[in-house]
């Protein structure tokens, strides 16, 4: 067991993100993105808008990472044994693309209440200043939940372009990651990244989220699976873990799960954007 560090956890606590945490292999960050690629070319646009969601019930090698004893190792220091997995995104901005995302906290439109979750960023491949990692607002987890703008802007990563304004730019860190390295956030941090400026694409595989099993849904409908321990709660509807890439019955479940989620994001906007 690699839990986290009195260390970590304090860092958890006061500044709402632990980075970096080594999880995978630099041969484990590229089998990831070969996987990408290859859907990528064997089925163009099956990972575009929403489709960038849920990859872990249609390939094998997405659900490894997010049932990875190392990373459920220090979730478990976190929101304790009972773990679910409830969803997973792609995060990709390729070079020479205009991608960005906007400061914004994860709990606003999720509706994953209480807040005993915790969301995992794996690098794919290397994030860095230079190709619009994360930035972090230290300690701004502290707070109520912020008013955020909704910007729907073209570029913008997020459902509904949401946006917190006047964040302190200078205050704010940069989550620097090696492929096969993660981070952990609190889900009010606020949070966003800017352009890749680099050659190469950006690609975090982001596990959102790991919750504990007294987490509910407050304002859909959500698929789960159990990751460790048990469910006490039985809030959400449980399914399995895919066995073959692109299976036929994984494929419609995910287009399910992936309807439900866009009603979840978009509750109470005025319009539906990209993703
Ligand atoms: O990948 C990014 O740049 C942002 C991801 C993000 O906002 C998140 O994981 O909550």
């Amino acid at each position: 067991m690699t839990a986290l560090t009195l260390k970590q956890l304090g860092q958890y606590e006061r500044d709402g993100y632990i980075s970096p945490i080594d999880v995978l292999t630099s041969d484990e960050a590229l089998e990831i993105r070969e996987e990408i690629e290859r859907i990528e070319n064997q089925w163009p646009n099956e990972l575009d808008g929403l489709g960038r969601n849920y990859i872990h019930l249609i390939s094998p090698i997405f659900d490894r990472v997010c049932h990875n004893p190392k990373i459920l190792d220090a979730v478990e220091s976190i929101i304790g044994r009972n773990i679910l997995i409830c969803g997973s995104t792609l995060f990709i901005k390729n070079a020479n693309e205009k991608g960005f995302v906007s400061f914004h906290q994860d709990a606003k439109y999720i509706g994953l209440e209480p807040h005993n979750w915790v969301t995992a960023w794996v690098a794919v491949t290397d994030s860095n200043e230079e190709n619009g990692c994360m930035k972090m607002w230290p300690g701004s987890h502290k707070g109520e939940l912020k008013y955020h703008d909704q910007k729907f802007n073209e570029n913008n990563l997020l459902t509904r372009g949401q946006t917190i304004g006047n964040v302190p730019i200078n205050e704010t860190n940069s989550v620097v990651l090696k492929a096969g390295q993660m981070s952990l956030h609190h889900p009010t941090i606020v949070h966003g990244s800017g352009l890749n400026k680099g050659n190469d694409r950006r690609i975090g595989f982001v596990i959102q989220s790991y919750i504990g099993s007294n987490v509910d849904q407050v304002l859909g409908k959500m698929y789960v699976q159990l990751a460790r321990g048990e469910d006490l709660f039985n809030y959400h509807e449980h399914i399995k873990r895919p066995i073959e890439l692109m299976n036929k019955k994984d494929n419609l479940l995910r287009k399910k799960a992936n309807d439900e989620l866009s009603k979840i994001f978009y509750t109470g906007a005025k319009k539906i954007g990209k993703y």
